[in-house]
């Protein structure tokens, strides 16, 4: 891919973003975990304890925003040692944990992330399945991004295990660090062209001072195009697609590579207010498009 200036990059989202100041602290907390942390169904053979419940206000934590997690330490599983980290969570909107007998245990449970399909119980293959949660951690997944849902005011986070009364933690280290970041968020179909309709994507934690960046693909190749920057969202039908941002600031002309793509980085600006919304789209020149012009789809960043 096409990697364009950073200083081009940086221009145009310090300009408008004149915001002079302090640098953005990033809100984490450790939240230490028993090995027997559980918020699943549990048989009655067996016995496990209680999820950790992690009140979202106090971390400045609310919807628009997303939490970075990330499991730390390992407990005994019984069979295998002290070698195990396999975290799973679900946001809800009260702390309330019902009992181990159930299968729905957090009535207030609110649905968010990639559903993670949990096992049956050792014993018995009883269903512990739940739709509303996610997987935070494993052996191949390190952390997750998860949008905080409307509604949502806790975080429930458990372990992934099938038996747990021969579960412990010789160390005490386990746990999960739960960071509040933005979210980015996909707005609108795009308009199509030469190599279909142009994608948008954007990557980082949108915390002051870090990096992140802006991917345009599946547009025409070696074609100039535009960057669309604004702090409104506009939805102006234009050249029979829609223009999202209002246009405080356009980059460009930007050139695809011979693949249709380009790769914009860049460092988030400190010190912008939280909730704050920077939005984003493309425009291509491209003969193939209703009016000579196809655009990506329109996206959406919410600082923390
Ligand atoms: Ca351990
Ligand atoms: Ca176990
Ligand atoms: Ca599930």
């Amino acid at each position: 891919m096409k990697r364009l200036s950073r200083r081009a990059a940086l221009a145009g989202l310090t300009t408008t973003a004149c915001l002079t100041s302090f640098p953005a602290q990033a809100q984490s907390t450790d939240v230490p975990l028993g090995p027997k942390a559980c918020y699943l169904h549990v048989h009655s053979s067996d016995s496990a304890g209680s999820a950790a419940v992690v009140p979202l206000a106090g971390l400045g934590a609310v919807p628009g925003k997303s939490l970075l997690l990330e499991g730390f330490g390992d407990l005994d599983n019984g069979p295998s040692g002290d070698t195990i980290l396999s975290l799973i969570g679900l946001y809800s909107s009260s702390p309330t944990l019902l009992g181990p007998e159930l299968l729905h245990r957090v009535p207030g449970a609110i649905d968010a992330g990639v559903e993670f399909i949990s096992a049956p119980t050792l014993s018995g293959g009883q269903p512990t399945d739940i739709p509303e949660d996610f997987r935070i951690t494993s052996a191949a997944q390190p952390n997750v991004v998860v949008a905080i849902p409307v509604g949502a005011l806790y975080l429930f986070i458990g372990n992934h295990d099938s038996q747990w009364f021969d579960n412990s933690d010789p160390d005490g280290d386990l746990g999960c660090r739960v960071t509040v970041v933005g979210t980015w968020t996909e707005h609108g179909a795009g308009l199509a062209g030469t190599a279909g309709t142009p994608k948008l994507v954007g990557t980082g934690l949108l915390q002051g001072g870090d990096p992140l960046s802006v991917t345009l693909s599946s547009a025409r190749p070696n074609a100039p195009s535009f960057l669309v920057m604004g702090f409104q969202l506009l939805d102006l039908p234009l050249f029979g697609g829609t223009l999202v941002p209002a246009p405080d600031i356009i980059l460009g002309p930007l050139p695809t590579s011979g693949t249709g793509d380009w790769v914009l980085p860049a460092t988030w600006p400190a010190g912008l207010p939280e909730l704050l919304s920077v939005w984003f789209q493309a425009w291509i020149v491209d003969p193939m498009a209703t009016a000579g012009l196809a655009a990506s789809n329109g996206l959406r960043a919410v600082t923390p």
